[in-house]
């Protein structure tokens, strides 16, 4: 449990805190209603966290729910990774509960090790099992990660562990690819969702998957689902109830949202150009 308080402490200890680069008072940025993020896997090199924390500054909402595998225990039990940017992340969201938005924190299976904290709350942020939004309209939408329906974690955990190993080793391979692509002005790439994508696809795993939700969550009484778990952000009907997968922000920088009428949308955040970062930084962002 010693992770869970190594990045919570912060904001225990301290109260006020003055930054300079702090813009939740600009308004020229868009609010929403809720958002719901997953897969965020700090704590590995994966992690897009500088775009995260633009996406971040620049979206407030009055809900804010952390879909699972927000901090990745499996990858810092075997190697510690902890870079600055992934400290900001936390702090911001951390401040952002401080401030008035509800938070609410779902573990998913990577950060199991929170899942011993469920039903507490840590600096605003309330840790739960699953957790049901009710939207601006009145739908009724369930809240849950996702791997308590993945077939391969529940019946054999060592070979989640064996894939999780290859998945690291695409997501490597992707970064150097990515590095040569960018050196020779080529657009970004992510080899290891194409890969996915077809492997997947072929497997029929993400149909099962989402099928298997869906369904539960109508046998619960909800309008729809909210997870996360398979890096594919998704919404769509499955027999009259409203699947939605807000993604992953190791790949595809993806999140789902919720605007003031209720109506859901999903977004793809793409990098904020180095002129913008630096107006973020100033607070001065029009745009
Ligand atoms: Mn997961």
């Amino acid at each position: 449990m010693r992770l869970a308080f190594d990045f919570m402490a912060p904001s225990l200890s301290g109260g006020q805190t003055v930054e300079g680069d702090d813009v939740d008072d600009d308004l020229t940025r868009k609010r929403y209603r809720a958002i719901f993020i997953s897969d965020l896997h700090l704590g590995t090199p994966g992690c897009q966290a500088g775009a995260l924390l633009d996406f971040i500054k620049l979206h407030p909402s009055d809900f804010l729910y952390l879909v699972g595998d927000i901090v990745d225990g499996w990858q810092l039990r075997r190697r510690w990774y902890w870079p600055q940017e992934h400290n900001d992340v936390v702090q911001k969201l951390l401040r952002r509960g401080r401030k008035g938005c509800r938070i609410v924190y779902v573990p998913g299976n990577h950060d199991e090790f929170a899942r011993g904290f469920i039903g507490h709350r840590f600096g605003g942020i309330e840790v739960a099992d699953d957790a049901v939004h009710i939207t601006a309209d009145g739908r009724s939408l369930w809240i849950t990660h996702g791997d308590y329906f993945d077939g391969v974690i529940q019946c054999a955990k060592w070979l989640a562990y064996l894939g999780d190993n290859l998945y690291e080793f695409t997501l490597k391979l992707n970064r150097h690819l990515n590095y040569c692509r960018a050196r020779l002005g080529l657009p970004y790439w992510s080899l290891s969702a194409y890969l996915k994508h077809k492997v997947k696809k072929a497997l029929n795993y993400v149909t099962e998957f989402e099928l298997a939700v869906a369904t539960e969550a109508r046998r619960r009484g909800h309008h729809g689902v909210v997870c996360g778990h398979i890096h594919r952000a998704e919404m769509r009907d499955i027999d009259g109830t409203l699947y939605c997968n807000d993604g992953d922000w190791v790949e595809s920088r993806t999140a789902l949202v919720e605007h003031f009428d209720g109506r859901l949308e999903l977004l793809h955040w793409a990098p904020l150009p180095e002129a913008a970062k630096q107006g973020l930084k100033a607070g001065a962002l029009t745009a």
